[in-house]
């Protein structure tokens, strides 16, 4: 009902609005990601996020409201209260963080069981490819068995520090809800 009156908006007054969930590990760079688009020049450093932040931002002429969620262990079972009418996941992963790849793995994997998400496009972002030894984008799609998901999904590799890749990964994205 929400995506539809959403899309009613959309045809009567040329901009529409959607929730995007961004999920991840803790650490992966979540909110570092959304600070960094909404304020390209702030190098600010933040602190685990304890709950959410909701964020609104304007890409290709879509209002996409962002719902960055904490990614700690303990926070994760929270996460399917935020899952209505959700209509993208941006799904972040810490490149450098080999070690829990395989967490991520079944993380992600347990989301796109969730009922409420099976029409929800889905954004897989490699961040921190600043790093030197960072998994590349193919590693970090291969061990996340992403290959043979049956919906609209791509990854890419963004920086938020350096706040590469994100403009063309949320420009994918836009494309894709329009
Ligand atoms: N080198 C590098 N560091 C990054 C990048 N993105 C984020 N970081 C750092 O990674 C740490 C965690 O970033 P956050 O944005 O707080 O991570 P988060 O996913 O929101 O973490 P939670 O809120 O705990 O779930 C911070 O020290 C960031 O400065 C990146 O692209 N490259
Ligand atoms: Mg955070």
């Amino acid at each position: 009902m929400g995506q539809l009156f959403s899309k009613l908006v959309y045809v009567l007054f040329g901009t529409r609005e959607v929730r995007v969930l961004v999920l991840g590990l803790d650490n992966a760079g979540k909110t570092t990601i959304l600070y960094k688009l909404l304020e390209p020049d702030s190098s600010l450093k933040h602190t685990p996020t304890v709950g959410f932040n909701l964020e609104t931002l304007k890409v290709h002429g879509l209002k996409m409201q962002c719902w960055d969620l904490g990614g700690q262990d303990s926070i994760r079972p929270y996460w399917r209260s935020y899952f209505f009418n959700q209509e993208a996941i941006v799904f972040v992963v810490d490149s450098t963080d080999k070690g829990r790849m395989l967490t991520a793995k079944q993380e992600l994997h347990a989301i796109l069981t969730e009922p409420e998400l099976q029409g929800a496009v889905l954004l897989v972002l490699a961040n921190k490819q600043d790093v030197p030894d960072a998994a590349r984008v193919s590693e970090v799609s291969e061990r996340l068995g992403l290959a043979d998901l049956e919906r609209t999904w791509t990854i890419m590799g963004t920086s938020a520090e350096r706040g590469e890749g994100l403009q063309e990964a949320f420009a994918w994205l836009a494309q894709r809800l329009k």
